[in-house]
């Protein structure tokens, strides 16, 4: 028998029910940032005696789908967490391999992105790239940089705690050539000498694999986030696993609004 899931699926390959689901979504509000560590692609790998690049390949596949999907619900920033300044430590053929992970993704993808209206940015340390991947990237956001849709940031060689230090330097040399008085210091003020300093805070942090822990990962911009942790590994995370992330926000609004 056919069921309506495997059935009646459109030219998007959407089924009727995931549709449903989105519209049912974009009814509430959707969080306008959503952060996502996407973690797992090796453990992914270990479970099929693939090797980790494996599970990193299939991961970027996904970066592409839950792209597209936040693009369609309106999302306005998604950032990723797609390499850490912790992650230099790992074998030096993984992250060659990893390093040219966004000249694949934009090679193939960035047409696509260009016609979703998708503008690419970047957080992190450019300096330690090398010149091959930094020049991919800075070709897709120079492409993209009038574009008003999603905005898909990847977070590449970043750390949050040297993050904080070198805004605090900032800070401090701005009051020592007078630009800035200490009591004009406020929340506000540093927040703009952050990486973040043009994006609003996320709303929404998204874990995959199941640890339960931020790993230096936007501490500052992520204090009053809503955390939706899941023991499903990247490169198995599907639409519907984003759908629920969004659903579980927005009932913890809803509750949190009604009292
Ligand atoms: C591996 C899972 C896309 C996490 C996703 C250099 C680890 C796949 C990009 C990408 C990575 C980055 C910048 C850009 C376009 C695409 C990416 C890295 C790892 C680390 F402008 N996937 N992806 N970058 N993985």
């Amino acid at each position: 028998m056919f069921n309506k899931l495997t059935f009646w699926k459109n030219q998007n390959n959407t089924s009727s029910t995931l549709r449903e689901k989105i519209e049912n979504i974009k009814k509430l509000p959707v969080p306008e940032h959503v952060a996502i560590i996407m973690d797992g692609n090796g453990r992914w790998a270990k479970k099929r005696s693939l090797p980790r690049i494996a599970g990193h390949h299939e991961g970027m596949k996904v970066v592409r789908k839950i792209s597209k999907l936040s693009n369609r619900l309106g999302i306005k920033t998604l950032t990723l967490y797609a390499f850490s300044t912790e992650n230099w430590k790992r074998p030096k053929t993984e992250v060659d391999y990893l390093m040219k992970l966004p000249e694949e993704f934009l090679g193939t993808f960035l047409p696509e992105l260009i016609e979703e209206n998708v503008q690419v940015k970047m957080i992190g340390y450019k300096e330690q790239l090398p010149n091959h991947t930094l020049r991919a990237i800075e070709k897709a956001i120079d492409k993209t940089k009038d574009n008003d849709g999603l905005v898909l940031n990847f977070a590449l060689n970043y750390g949050s705690r040297a993050e904080i230090i070198d805004a605090t330097k900032r800070v401090l040399n701005d009051c020592k050539k007078g630009i800035l008085n200490e009591e004009e210091l406020n929340e506000e003020v540093f927040s703009s000498y952050l990486m973040t300093s043009n994006l609003q805070d996320p709303d929404l942090l998204i874990r995959t694999s199941g640890e339960i822990r931020l790993s230096n990962f936007m501490l500052w911009q992520l204090a009053y986030s809503e955390f939706w942790f899941t023991d499903v590994l990247w490169p198995d995370f599907r639409d519907q696993h984003l759908l629920e992330a969004i659903e579980a926000y927005q009932n913890r609004q809803r509750r949190f609004g009604g009292i």
